[in-house]
């Protein structure tokens, strides 16, 4: 009886932190300013500088030259401003802050001039390459790419320094890390044999 009310309660406190990681962020960049502007560090809850140079946003629709990708995601999508890797900053990156980690579950890509480009998408932690995924962006053609990359610090985004442009990436924040799920596990087990004691 015992081990069948810890296994319970291990499996409610699997069931309490799927329900934690269950509500996904969407982050559109529809709260920024006109203009080409740097994003930088903490927007989000995110450093959008930790690569080779700084990721910056503008607004897609009302961009000059509307045969760019940067136009072609802004129409593809709700709302008009995208992300971009400021002067073809190579590799750009997308990273957690202090000792946090996320998940990478999609995002929207073009190619902001080339017709085609090629680029590596690879996500790590504390430095560690946990995936990777090769993606040919179009300038013409807006397309989803679904990661579902589970626990990562960084997403980093190489394309050999042309422009990409990005919009509507879907992420989980705040994932408990590993020592936290033990002591949430034990802490449920402990309540459930105390709860066991008294009845
Ligand atoms: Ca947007
Ligand atoms: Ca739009």
């Amino acid at each position: 009886m015992k081990f069948k009310a810890i296994t319970a309660s291990l499996l409610g406190a699997v069931a309490l932190i799927a329900t934690m990681n269950a509500s996904a962020t969407l982050i559109d960049f529809e709260d920024r300013a006109e203009g080409e502007n740097i994003i930088g560090t903490s927007y989000q809850g995110l450093q959008w500088n930790s690569g080779a140079g700084d990721m910056y946003t503008l607004n897609g629709t009302n961009y000059s030259d509307s045969t760019s990708g940067y136009t072609t995601l802004a129409n593809a999508l709700d709302g008009d401003f995208v992300g971009f890797n400021g002067f073809g900053t190579s590799p750009a990156e997308i990273a957690a802050i202090g000792d946090a980690t996320f998940d990478l579950n999609s995002a929207w890509f073009t190619s902001a001039w080339d017709t085609q480009l090629d680029i590596t998408f690879t996500g790590l932690l504390d430095g560690v390459e946990l995936y990777t995924m090769d993606f040919a962006a179009m300038r013409e053609t807006a397309q989803q790419v679904v990661f579902n990359w589970a626990g990562i610090d960084t997403f980093r985004i190489d394309d050999n320094g042309l422009h990409f442009a990005m919009d509507d990436l879907v992420i989980n924040e705040a994932v408990p890390e590993p020592a936290t799920l033990a002591l949430m596990g034990l802490g449920l087990v402990g309540l459930s044999l105390s709860r066991k004691k008294k009845s």
